[in-house]
């Protein structure tokens, strides 16, 4: 325990050469953190980063890492989406998992639609695992993966997870009482919070292009949703926009996405201030 603490200090201070023992030490801390948290953990109410995709992108992770150390009063949710397309996925994953564990009160991860066994395998994370480890070490990742709740609430109606607005939600009960522990989020309500994406428009639900039951959400869909649980403001990831950010439904829904994405993507961090004012930061 004390010597994973010490690793997890250890890669944010800029380690990257773990060995596979090391690796299995800083899953088990994070898993003993975060297998007890329930689907939607609750986040606090102002003073939070919220971190979209970063595939990968190792300077993306750091620079979350300076803003969470450099402004101890603040709080950090990353949105997901730590590995697959980048160049640098192991040290990613690492370093969200270092941050999680150092600062447990205050900087939570959630999971992403990527964080599955079956699209980690097909989208690069499981062949840069086998190339520098083995397959066993990725199954240890993916065991970590299983454990990141799905969403985050704060008691002042703010709500996060990587994809968006599941079809069929009335209460937040539905969503804490679903099982997440599974490797390819089989529940359909898991899937679609990390899968769903927002369209403007008057409608509930429609096809996404996506595949795989998920679904685009329109602002009767949102309005409902947001009305049945409270919620005033959402944040989520998992789309690429060029300035990396979108709003959405009035301001109500922020998409934000923090990776630069081969240079198409000006990468920006979410920071909601008090009275749910949000400033987009360029990184
Ligand atoms: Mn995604």
């Amino acid at each position: 325990m004390v010597i994973a603490m010490q690793l997890a200090k250890q890669v944010l201070d800029g380690k990257t050469d773990l060995t596979t023992e090391e690796i299995e030490q800083l899953v088990g801390v994070f898993l003993d953190e975060y297998k007890g948290l329930s689907n939607v953990v609750e986040t606090p109410r102002r003073n939070v980063f919220y971190v979209g995709d970063l595939h990968g992108e190792l300077q993306s992770a750091k620079a979350a890492r300076d803003l969470i150390e450099g402004s101890r009063d603040a709080s950090m949710v990353f949105l997901g989406d730590y590995a697959d397309r980048g160049p640098q996925q192991i040290e990613t994953v690492n370093m969200v998992l270092s941050l999680a564990i150092e600062f447990p009160r205050r900087v939570i991860a959630l999971r992403g639609n990527h964080e599955s066994d079956s699209v980690a395998r097909t989208y690069g994370f499981y062949n840069a695992v086998k190339a520098k480890y083995s397959p066993e070490i990725f199954d240890v990742y993916c065991s970590s993966f299983k454990a990141l709740p799905l969403a985050g609430l704060s008691s002042n109606g703010v709500f996060s997870c990587h994809g968006g607005v599941p079809e069929g939600i009335r209460n937040l009960d539905q969503l804490q009482g679903l099982d997440r522990f599974q490797e390819d989020m089989q529940n359909p309500i898991a899937f679609q919070l990390t899968w769903n994406d927002p369209a403007e428009g008057d409608f509930h639900f429609g096809p996404n292009w996506r595949g795989g039951g998920s679904r685009i959400f329109g602002r009767l869909a949102f309005n409902e949703f947001a009305e049945s649980l409270g919620i005033v403001l959402m944040f989520r990831a998992h789309q690429v926009f060029p300035n990396g950010f979108q709003k959405f439904f009035d301001d109500k829904l922020i998409s934000v996405f923090s990776a630069r994405y081969h240079g198409r993507v000006k990468p920006k961090i979410a920071y909601l201030r008090d009275g749910l004012k949000t400033e987009l930061i360029q990184i």
